[in-house]
């Protein structure tokens, strides 16, 4: 692994000869990351993600079980895995610090290659964890959102939209003839189309809380929160206009002699009262509008 490829650990510990022997131990192999005290573990923790934390139980202020509560009771940094290191040495303490929920838990004083080989255990699981994730949410294909992240996405960014009164705006992006397409080029051919278009929808993206997902066959979705239709719809025919670009030869096309898409889009309004499944058929009516009018264009 090289460098950004590091698994981020953090270690928090009050007592600074601690946290130089965990740190020395740790920094050839991972990013190191130190805080000193409670508050300046969950404020490290918020800020830099870190893949694993080393957890001092006892320290003033703040204790290591008060961190950890307050970690998990954030969202974002919920998942992060937990390592207790304490001088609290008694098998109930220990049983302890697993049940609220710590990954693990290391007594003082420790053995320096036991530390270790417990955090590279830890550091494992970790990987496997955001790995399986992927596999949940991200379709193969396209490496694009699957359907399944798209629905829970959506969900919350309808919700969060009604309640903050913002706009939120949804476009069904269908190839034109794509069933012609594989049949005259061949299957993979069609594969590598889609890739490409799904390519251009996720970089014409721009905001961080828009999503490009999979939504079927040769379907896109694209989840645009804050934003009017207007704006939309000038992303979108970005998008359109970059594909159009590709130039992709299709023959068998009744549209045009190469590679066109039509969508459909919809945008919920702020004083609407319009149910998230209202909103998505408005966007799917409007893609068969486009379709039926001629194909490559836009129908909002
Ligand atoms: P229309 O212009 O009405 O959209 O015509 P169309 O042929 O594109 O019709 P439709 O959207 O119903 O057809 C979807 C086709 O997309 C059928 C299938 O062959 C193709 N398709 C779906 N998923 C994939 C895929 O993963 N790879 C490839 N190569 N083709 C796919
Ligand atoms: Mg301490
Ligand atoms: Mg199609
Ligand atoms: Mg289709």
């Amino acid at each position: 692994m090289t460098g950004t490829d590091l698994q981020k650990v953090l270690v928090a510990d009050d007592d600074a000869i601690n946290r130089d022997v965990l740190g020395e131990l740790l920094k050839p192999e991972y990013t190191l990351l130190l805080a000193k005290n409670g508050a300046q573990a969950l404020e490290r923790a918020a800020r830099h993600a870190p893949d694993l934390i080393l957890l001092d139980v006892m320290m003033p202020d703040m204790d290591g079980y008060e961190v950890l509560r307050r970690l998990r009771a954030d969202p974002q940094t919920a998942h992060i895995a937990v390592i207790f290191i304490s001088g609290l040495d008694r098998p109930e303490d220990e049983a302890n610090g697993l049940k609220m929920g710590a990954a693990d838990y290391i007594t003082k004083p420790f053995n320096p290659s036991v530390v270790m080989a417990r955090v590279a255990v830890h550091l494992q699981v970790v990987r496997q964890r955001r790995m399986l994730e992927r596999l949940a949410n991200i379709d193969g294909l396209t490496e694009l959102a699957n359907r399944r992240r798209f629905d829970e996405v959506y969900e919350l960014e309808w919700q969060r939209a009604r309640r903050n009164g913002q706009p939120l705006s949804l476009a069904l992006l269908d190839i034109d003839s794509f069933k012609q397409f594989n049949d005259r080029y061949g299957h993979p051919a069609g594969d590598r189309v889609l890739r490409a278009v799904a390519r251009l929808a996720a970089v014409g993206m721009r905001r961080p809380a828009d999503l490009a997902a999979r939504y079927g066959g040769e379907e896109l979705v694209l989840l645009m929160p804050e934003t009017d239709a207007e704006a939309a719809r000038l992303v979108v025919a970005g998008i359109c206009e970059g594909i159009a670009q590709l130039m992709i030869p299709h023959e068998a096309s009744n549209v045009a002699p190469v590679l066109t898409v039509s969508v459909g889009g919809a945008t919920l309004l702020a004083d609407s009262r319009e149910l998230s499944a209202e909103l998505f058929e408005a966007a799917d009516t409007h893609l068969y509008r486009a379709k039926q009018s001629g194909r490559n264009r836009i129908a909002w």
